[in-house]
C-alpha cells in the first residue's frame, strides 16, 4: 500500500487520488484541496529564479513589484554561497537572519525549516526566532506560573476520556472547536475532538464572539478582549461567597492573598466583581454570579483555547483562567481544573504514550541571537535598539540576509503594510518554497522546493501511535529539488557538502531515521519492521498506546514531594520574578488591562475583527486548492457579519466589503450568519496576501486579515503576536471589483 500524510492527516494513494486513511472516522476536509492546489501549475515556482532589480542593484526598493529571470539551478546555488560569503565576511553571521518560521512539509525529514538550520549551523549559524505564532504568551508565562513549558504542559493535559467522565461542566474560552481540531503539527491518524465532545457528560458553555466556536453549548457572547475581566469576576465571585478553597490555596499556590487583595479590591480600589465586569464583557451581573455559583458547584473544567492568548496581554488569558481554577480548587482531580488548546489542535489531551522520535539532527548554532518570534519587522525596522522580553533587555540585531524556507510570513505576520516596508531594508531575501506565495514574491532569490506529494518521507509524530510512509504521488514539477538536495547543492559549493549530507542521500536519511525510530519503539515494547517492510506496509501502528494523564495530578498529590520547577514550588498567583520587573503590561499577578485596541474604546460603528483559522485549509497551504476556492465569495476570502450589522451598512449577502483601518484595507466577500456577535467581523487567515494601488489606495484584493491586524507583542513578558486585537470599519465595495491576481506568478523572463 502507498500512504501519504500531512499536517492534516494521513492518506492512502489511490491512483492519482488520496482518500482517508483508515480508521479516521472524520477526516479533514482540507485534504480535499490538497492535490489540485500542489498541482496548480499557475501558482507553482517551476524554476529557480532572480529579482531584476535585485540583479540591477535596486537595495531591495522594487522588493514588492519586481519581475524575474529565471536561472539554472548551478547559478541560484552560486548566488547563494556568494550572498552568504559576503555577508559573512562583511558582518558576520549575526547579520544573518533564519528564523525561517512556518508549518512547512508534516514529513519528519523534508522538514524545511530543520534542513536550513541544520546547513547554516555548518558555515557559521544565524540569527533565529523563539516561540510560535500560536501561543508564544503561553510558552513564556508559563514556566514562570507552572514550572513547565508550554510543551511540557501540552504533554501533561488532562486527557479528554477523564474530561468526558468527570467533568459536569466545561467552560470553554474561545469554544472547543472542530475547525481547529482538524490539525496536528507533524500529522495524525485520527480526529476523534468531534467524537470526545460527543461523549462529555458534562454541561458546555462556550465563552466566544462566536457561536460556532462549540456547538451544541450554551453560547456567552463575550465582547472579544475581555475575558481576563470575567475571569476575574468569576473568582472574586467565588471568593464572595465563600466557596473558594484555602486549603488548596495554602497548599498548592503562593501569592494568594496579593492576588486576593486585588479580586477584592483592597489593592486598589476597585473589586472585580460581576458588577464591575459585566459593562465590559458586555455578559449580564446576573449571569455571571450564576455561572460562578455553578462552577463552585460542580466538578468544573476551565479551558483556554490558544487563540485568546493571541491578543494584546494574551498572557493574561492564560494566567486568570489557571488563577480562576486554582480558586476553585479542583486543579490535579481526574477531569477538572484547568486546560489550555483543546481542539486548538487535535492531539491536545489525546490520551496516547508520547514517542521520543528520532529527527533530522540540526548541530550547533554558533550564533546565539534570536527574537521573539513576532517582533519580525521591529528587528528590521530598529536595528540596534533594546526591548525587553522574558525578564531580561535584549537588542535588535541589524540583518543584511533573510532567509525563509517552509514559511509564508507575508500570510502569517500582522500589519503586513508595515512588514512590507520593513522587508525592504535587508540587503538580500532568499525564499524556499514550492509555490509564488506573497513571500515568494518578494525574494530576490528564489528556490523552488517539492512538495510533500512529489518525493519520499516518514510521518512520525511523538502524539500519534501510526508511522506512515510517505511515497510520492506525482514526479516533482518543473525542475523543483526537495530541501535537502537545494541546501546539499549550495553547500558543495561552500564546502560543507560531507558535513552536510552525512554521507547520505535522501533515502539513506529515512533508512537511518526508521532504524533510529525502531529502537525508540523496541523501549515501548513494539518490534517494528525494517525499512523495505515500512515502506511496502505504508502504515504501522504502536502497540499498547493508551496512557491517560492528569494535569497536576502528582504535585496536587503531594506538593512538598513533587514541587513545580516554579520560584516558590508552587502555581505562582503572584509571581515575585514577574513582580520584580515592574513591567507595566504584565503585573505580578494576574491583572485586567484594557487592550491597546478594542470595542471598549472604538468609535462608533466600528468592529472587533477575528481573524482565526481558515476551515478549509492550513493558514495559507492550499489556498489555491478546490477545497479553499470553493469558499470564496465574490472571489476573495469571506468575512462572516451578523445580518443586522450588514443591513446597518448596506451590505448584502455576496457583496464585495472593504474592511479598513489606519494601518490598511483589505477586500472580501460577505457571508451572513447570526452565529457571530454584531459587533465583530470575522475573516480568516491564509488568503494570499495581493495588495494592489486602486483610487491611490493600498489595499489588499485577496482577504488577507493582516492587512489591517495589529503589530504589537503581548507584552514586553512574551512579545507573541496580537492578531485577535485589531478594530476595524467594514463598509460595502460600490466601486467596481479590482480583478484579484492571487496565484499568478511575476513576471518572468
Ligand atoms: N491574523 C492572524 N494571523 C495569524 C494567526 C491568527 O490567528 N491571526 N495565526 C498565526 C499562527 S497560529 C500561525 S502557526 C501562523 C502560520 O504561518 P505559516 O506557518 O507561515 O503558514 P503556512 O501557510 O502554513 O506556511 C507554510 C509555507 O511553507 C510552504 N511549504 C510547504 N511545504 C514545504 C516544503 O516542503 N518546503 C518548503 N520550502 N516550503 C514548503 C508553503 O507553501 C507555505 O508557503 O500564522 C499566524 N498568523
Ligand atoms: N482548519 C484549520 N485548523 C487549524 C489551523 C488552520 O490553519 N486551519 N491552524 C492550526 C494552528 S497553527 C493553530 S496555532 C491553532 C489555533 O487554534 P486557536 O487559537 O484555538 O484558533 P483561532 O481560530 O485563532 O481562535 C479560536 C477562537 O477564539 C475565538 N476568539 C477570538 N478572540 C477571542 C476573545 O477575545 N475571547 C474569546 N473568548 N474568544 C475569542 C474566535 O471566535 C476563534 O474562533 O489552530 C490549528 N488548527
Ligand atoms: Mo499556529
Amino acid at each position: 500500500m502507498r500512504y501519504t500524510a500531512a499536517h492534516w492527516g494521513s492518506y492512502r494513494i489511490e491512483g492519482d487520488a488520496l482518500a482517508p486513511v483508515e480508521g479516521d472516522t472524520a477526516p479533514s476536509r482540507i485534504g480535499r484541496g490538497w492535490v489540485s492546489a500542489a498541482r496548480d501549475r499557475a501558482s507553482r515556482v517551476l524554476r529557480p529564479a532572480l529579482r531584476q532589480g535585485w540583479l540591477d542593484g535596486d537595495g531591495g526598493a522594487a522588493r514588492n513589484k519586481d519581475a524575474y529571470v529565471e536561472v539554472s539551478w548551478d547559478r541560484a546555488a552560486e548566488a547563494v554561497a556568494h550572498e552568504l560569503d559576503r555577508v559573512r565576511a562583511a558582518h558576520g553571521n549575526g547579520a544573518i537572519f533564519a528564523g525561517s518560521y512556518g508549518w512547512a512539509s508534516a514529513g519528519r525529514f523534508h522538514h524545511a525549516q530543520s534542513q536550513l538550520r541544520r546547513f547554516l549551523n555548518l558555515v557559521g549559524g544565524a540569527v533565529t526566532s523563539r516561540d510560535t505564532y500560536s501561543h508564544a504568551a503561553a510558552e513564556v508565562i508559563l514556566p514562570h506560573v507552572t514550572g513547565m513549558t508550554n510543551r511540557a504542559f501540552q504533554d501533561g493535559m488532562t486527557s479528554w476520556p477523564l474530561v468526558a467522565r468527570h467533568a459536569e461542566l466545561v467552560v470553554a474560552f474561545g469554544g472547543i472547536s472542530p475547525r481547529t481540531a482538524q490539525i496536528a503539527s507533524s500529522g495524525t491518524s485520527t480526529h476523534e475532538v468531534g467524537d470526545w465532545l460527543d461523549r462529555l457528560t458534562a454541561r458546555v458553555v462556550n465563552v466566544s464572539p462566536r457561536r460556532t466556536d462549540l456547538q451544541g453549548a450554551e453560547w456567552l457572547s463575550i465582547r472579544p478582549g475581555t475575558d481576563v475581566a470575567l475571569m476575574l469576576a468569576l473568582a472574586h465571585e467565588v471568593w464572595a461567597a465563600g466557596r473558594h478553597d484555602p486549603a488548596f490555596l495554602a497548599r498548592c499556590t503562593s501569592g494568594w492573598p496579593a492576588f486576593r487583595d486585588y479580586l477584592s479590591g483592597a489593592a486598589d480600589g476597585e473589586p472585580k466583581s460581576a458588577d464591575w465586569a459585566a459593562p465590559l464583557c458586555d455578559i449580564p451581573a446576573g449571569r455571571i454570579r450564576a455561572l460562578a455559583a455553578e462552577m463552585s458547584a460542580r466538578r468544573t473544567m476551565i479551558t483556554v483555547a490558544w487563540g485568546l492568548q493571541r491578543a494584546d496581554h494574551g498572557e493574561q488569558a492564560v494566567w486568570a483562567g489557571l488563577a480562576l481554577a486554582a480558586v476553585l480548587g479542583q486543579i490535579g482531580q481526574p477531569g477538572t481544573g484547568f486546560g489550555f488548546g483543546y481542539g486548538s489542535t487535535t492531539p491536545v489531551g489525546r490520551p496516547a504514550r508520547l514517542h521520543p522520535w528520532p529527527s533530522v539532527p540540526q548541530g550547533r548554532n554558533p550564533v546565539g541571537d534570536f527574537i521573539p518570534v513576532a517582533r519580525i519587522a521591529d528587528m528590521l525596522e530598529r536595528p540596534g535598539e533594546s526591548y525587553d522580553y522574558d525578564l531580561a533587555t535584549c537588542t535588535y540585531p541589524d540583518i543584511r540576509l533573510v532567509w525563509w524556507a517552509g514559511g509564508n510570513p507575508f500570510h502569517h505576520h500582522q500589519d503586513l503594510g508595515r512588514l512590507e516596508a520593513a522587508w525592504t531594508r535587508p540587503e538580500t531575501v532568499i525564499v524556499t518554497d514550492h509555490s509564488w506565495t506573497a513571500t515568494a514574491r518578494r525574494a530576490d532569490i528564489v528556490l523552488p522546493a517539492t512538495t510533500p506529494l512529489e518525493r519520499s518521507d516518514i510521518m512520525m509524530n511523538r502524539r500519534d501511535p501510526a508511522l506512515i510512509h510517505m511515497s510520492p504521488l506525482f514526479a516533482p514539477m518543473g525542475e523543483a529539488l526537495d530541501d535537502h538536495e537545494i541546501l546539499r547543492r549550495i553547500a558543495a559549493q561552500m564546502g560543507v557538502e560531507e558535513a552536510f549530507t552525512g554521507g547520505r542521500d535522501a533515502e539513506g536519511w529515512l533508512r537511518h531515521l526508521w532504524d533510529d525510530a525502531r529502537a525508540v519503539a523496541a523501549d515501548h515494547g513494539t518490534d517494528l519492521p525494517g525499512y523495505d517492510a515500512f515502506r511496502d506496509a505504508g502504515r504501522v501502528d504502536m502497540r499498547n498506546v493508551e496512557e491517560t494523564r492528569i494535569q497536576f495530578g502528582d504535585f496536587v498529590a503531594d506538593p512538598d514531594c513533587a514541587p513545580l520547577a516554579t520560584e516558590s514550588g508552587r502555581i505562582t498567583l503572584f509571581n515575585e520574578a514577574i513582580a520584580a520587573a515592574g513591567l507595566l503590561d504584565c503585573p505580578g499577578h494576574p491583572t485586567w488591562m484594557a487592550p491597546a485596541e478594542s470595542l471598549l474604546d472604538a468609535a462608533p460603528g466600528a468592529l472587533h475583527l477575528i481573524s482565526g483559522q481558515p476551515d478549509t485549509r492550513l493558514h495559507s497551504q492550499n489556498d489555491r486548492g478546490t477545497e479553499s476556492r470553493a469558499g470564496k465569495v465574490a472571489g476573495r476570502e469571506a468575512c462572516d457579519l451578523h445580518p443586522d450589522t450588514a443591513a446597518e451598512r448596506g451590505i448584502a449577502a455576496g457583496d464585495l466589503v472593504l474592511i479598513r483601518n489606519e494601518r490598511g484595507a483589505t477586500l472580501a466577500g460577505a457571508r451572513l450568519t447570526d452565529a457571530i456577535r454584531r459587533d465583530c467581523v470575522s475573516l480568516p487567515t491564509g488568503a494570499w496576501y495581493d495588495p494592489a494601488t486602486v483610487d491611490g489606495r493600498r489595499i489588499d484584493l485577496a482577504g488577507n486579515p493582516n492587512a489591517v491586524t495589529l503589530d504589537k507583542g503581548t507584552s514586553s513578558l512574551a512579545q507573541g503576536s496580537s492578531a485577535h486585537t485589531a478594530i476595524v470599519i467594514v463598509e460595502r465595495w460600490a466601486g467596481d471589483p479590482p480583478p484579484a491576481t492571487t496565484g499568478c506568478p511575476p513576471p518572468l523572463r
